[in-house]
């Protein structure tokens, strides 16, 4: 069935994503500061605010800037918003940091993204912890979603698997945010292996998403010694996991994000990556949707993110 998605719906869409993402960010890092414990969150106990975001949110802002100004992405703007837009002191990956070093000193964004890691270039779950917000602005074509993921994922991450990562994101997103409009909740592992359709079956992104599907029902202390918690920053050992927590607790953002701050790991990107896919299913302040009260928390985004968007 095709239908006619307004571009105030796709914002809309988009938006919810941006929050979900941006509160799993701001909540998730604060668990990197000593003292805090996994078991405050589950007792309902929350960090003092505000809850300071990090990368992964001033990249999402980039991304939904982007849609919000042209209705797509064009890679040569996507790259120098990220690189002016970039704060160091967010807790940027290496590679990115290096990579927006060159973009911002006047290398193309094809050579910058090309030369890092000696070459093989970044498979870091940097792309996918960006690129909820995109796939709901997609909700109404999983092509269209996986296509413009790759666009953004590849000004930074010429890796493979970096960019596996970003479409399997984005394909899950768009899945959660149709499935919103629809009414649908789809079962888990239709999720799953719908994005897993989506990639590369040579891949390890793919790998691990169809070993997710296969994974279902099991504990997430299982499924982290399965695929991974993103220890590593990697896509491959970020995305099925993210995965697998987004199509178990859709409906349920408070869940989904406890679950992923208990999992350990890149606990602010696995908060944000799920924290995406799952506010753009549930929205913002709705029954298992983002609470009003962690929103408040969250630092106000970046003033540059224009107020239309
Ligand atoms: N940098 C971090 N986390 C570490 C510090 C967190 C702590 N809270 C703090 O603030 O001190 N987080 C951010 O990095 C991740 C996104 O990374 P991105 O943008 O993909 O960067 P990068 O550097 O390109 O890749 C990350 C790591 O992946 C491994 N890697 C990448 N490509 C590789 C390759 N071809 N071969 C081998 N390893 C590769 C490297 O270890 C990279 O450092 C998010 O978590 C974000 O929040
Ligand atoms: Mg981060």
């Amino acid at each position: 069935m095709t239908f006619t998605l307004f571009p105030d719906t796709r914002l809309a869409l988009a938006r919810d994503a941006l929050a979900g993402l941006s509160v799993g960010d701001a909540l998730g890092s604060q668990f990197f500061v000593p003292g805090r414990h996994p078991a405050d969150l589950a007792a309902g106990r929350l960090p003092a605010p505000p809850w300071s975001w990090t990368d992964d949110t001033e990249m999402a802002c980039s991304v939904v800037a982007a849609l919000g100004g042209t209705g797509r992405i064009d890679p040569d703007a996507l790259a120098l918003a990220f690189a002016e837009h970039c704060e160091p002191y967010r807790g940027y990956g290496p590679g990115a940091v290096t990579i927006l070093r060159l973009i911002r000193t006047g290398t193309p964004w094809p050579v910058a993204a090309a030369s890092a890691f000696d070459g093989q270039g970044s498979c870091g779950n940097g792309a996918a912890m960006r690129v909820a917000p995109l796939g709901a602005w997609y909700a109404d074509s999983i092509r269209r979603a996986a296509d413009q993921a790759r666009a953004s994922a590849e000004v930074t991450h010429a890796h493979p698997e970096g960019i596996a990562g970003a479409v399997a994101v984005a394909v899950a997103a768009s899945l959660a945010a149709r499935a919103r409009l629809d009414g649908d909740r789809p079962e888990p592992a239709r999720l799953l292996n719908a994005v897993a359709g989506a990639l590369d079956p040579a891949g390890e992104v793919h790998r691990g998403v169809r070993r997710a599907a296969k994974l279902l029902g099991q504990s997430a202390a299982a499924v982290v010694d399965a695929l991974g918690n993103g220890s590593r920053v990697t896509a491959q050992d970020t995305v099925p996991f993210t995965l697998w927590v987004a199509a178990t607790h859709l409906g349920d953002y408070p869940t989904a994000i406890r679950v992923c701050v208990e999992a350990g790991g890149d606990v602010d990107t696995t908060a944000a990556i799920v924290g995406g896919v799952v506010a753009a299913y549930t929205g913002i302040g709705t029954p298992g949707g983002v609470p009003d009260g962690w929103l408040a928390a969250r630092e106000p985004l970046p003033d540059w993110l224009p107020a239309h968007t």
